[in-house]
């Protein structure tokens, strides 16, 4: 499908394992994407210089990943237009709980659409739907994906 058009960004590559859950998504919706590992915190330059060039690089939609004080996804959004989704990673201290209030609670004007705790697999459905509503032919794969898995629940019960 040409140029990625969903960039999966992580703060730390011990969210690797959680977010190849969204790259997994995308590559079932032939989706292209870039992985990038980006802190707030540790890599910030890194992550300003990213975020102004991403509307130029052809992206459509961002998932952002990280835990504990996670303002990976916030700061993204603070610097581009594009929709920003945040995935909450869960952490040893809190559970997660810590990763999803500091993804969420975003003061009015600057949304991330946060996904729950490690739902990366969710991330990576809503991208597929927003970008839907451009690409007509991935709104025809996840009527699909809805009657496949509704297809193995009632397969389950029979
Ligand atoms: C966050 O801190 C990352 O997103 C990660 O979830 C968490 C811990 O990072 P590491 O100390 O494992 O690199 O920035």
């Amino acid at each position: 499908m040409g140029e990625p058009r969903v960039s999966i960004l992580m703060g730390s590559t011990s969210d690797k394992e959680v977010m190849d859950e969204a790259k997994s998504v995308l590559k079932k919706f032939g989706i292209d994407y870039e992985v990038k590992v980006l802190s707030a915190h540790r890599t910030p330059k890194m992550l300003h210089d990213y975020a102004s060039q991403l509307e130029s690089s052809g992206i459509e939609v961002v998932i952002a990943g990280a835990g504990k004080a996670a303002h990976l996804a916030g700061v993204l959004a603070s610097l581009t237009t594009i929709p920003v989704i945040g995935v909450p990673i869960i952490t040893n201290d809190l559970g997660g709980l810590d990763s999803l209030l500091s993804t969420v609670q975003m003061p009015r004007g600057v949304p991330v659409a946060t996904v729950g705790i490690g739902a990366a697999k969710n991330a990576g459905v809503l991208a597929t739907q927003i970008l839907a509503l451009k690409y007509p032919e991935l709104g025809e794969k996840l009527k699909k994906y809805k009657e496949e898995m509704e297809a193995a629940i009632r397969g389950k019960n029979e």
